[in-house]
């Protein structure tokens, strides 16, 4: 059981650290918990390879993935509300500490202009959640490693569309493009895209109250819990590797929020290992 305390370590202590620097009164942590913790969002490949991803190193193919499964599938499950202040912690705009940085326009938009309408940002499932309709219970509907901050009409363009090169640029969002049947997102959040999309087919495998969420090479995949097209999205995940801003996405989710990470982001061979 070393390794689990060893994983828990980390996240719980930082954690306890965060509420005593924004003033809250943080329980005293157990004695097994009480360690240093290290300087947030600290986490390197060689330490996470030691701990986190020990028993999934030197694995391939579905042997690998079901290692992932298993590491990856210990974690806390946000409520969907929580989702908002999550995110506001997770895609904050780096030059502006008040603002989060939106997907598919890429634009930085003001925390606080959260909500429904035009104008506002919302919570988009970059997993359409109709496909495989596990809505917004605790669950993959409110895992944040596949939720972002986007404009509500952008948000409503991409729709439940299924990921492919093509179609018409949107005027609201230049360099995303969109046809009756797909979207495209920007360059440089293609690789994102591609990530997050195979860390719900790894995270998610049935095995629980909702669908076996997998990635297939076609469209108009519908509510079935299938997203397309593998073959683009394994594309873009080389043509964009993980930068610095999705790296510490992936730091702060562990570290602050769901304490597990997506593997994809951690060690980018993984993708073409498995699929
Ligand atoms: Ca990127
Ligand atoms: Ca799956």
């Amino acid at each position: 059981m070393s390794r689990r305390h060893s994983l828990y370590a980390r996240p719980l202590s930082a954690a306890v650290a965060a509420v005593a620097i924004l003033g809250g009164t943080a329980a005293a942590a157990p004695a097994d918990l009480a360690v240093p913790a290290p300087g947030p969002y600290t986490a390197t490949s060689a330490t996470l390879d030691d701990t986190y991803y020990q028993d999934a190193l030197g694995k391939t193919g579905a042997e690998l993935k079901t290692a992932l499964h298993t590491i990856i599938s210990d974690q806390t499950k946000l409520s969907y509300s929580q989702v908002w202040d999550a995110l506001k912690a997770t895609d904050e705009d780096p030059a502006n500490p008040s603002a989060v940085v939106l997907l598919y326009t890429g634009r930085s938009r003001s925390k606080n202009d959260n909500g429904g309408n035009p104008g506002q940002w919302n919570r988009e499932h970059v997993w359409a959640k109709s496909h495989g309709g596990f809505g917004t219970a605790r669950g993959p509907g409110t895992d944040i490693h596949h939720l972002r901050p986007e404009d509500v009409q952008v948000n409503s363009i991409r729709g439940n569309k299924d990921f492919d090169n093509g179609g018409s640029e949107l005027g609201s969002a230049p360099g995303n493009f969109t046809d009756g049947d797909s979207f495209e997102p920007r360059d440089a959040v293609k690789g994102d895209v591609a990530r997050m999309i195979l860390y719900m087919a790894v995270r998610y495998e049935g095995n629980d109250a909702f669908a076996d969420l997998e990635p297939n090479d076609r469209v108009n995949n519908g509510s079935t819990p299938w997203v397309g097209r593998l073959s683009v999205l394994k594309r873009w995940s080389q043509e964009d590797p993980p930068d610095a801003f999705e790296k510490r996405r992936n730091d702060v989710i562990f570290e602050r929020f769901q304490h597990n990470r997506n593997p994809f982001i951690d060690h980018p061979e993984w993708v073409g290992a498995i699929w």
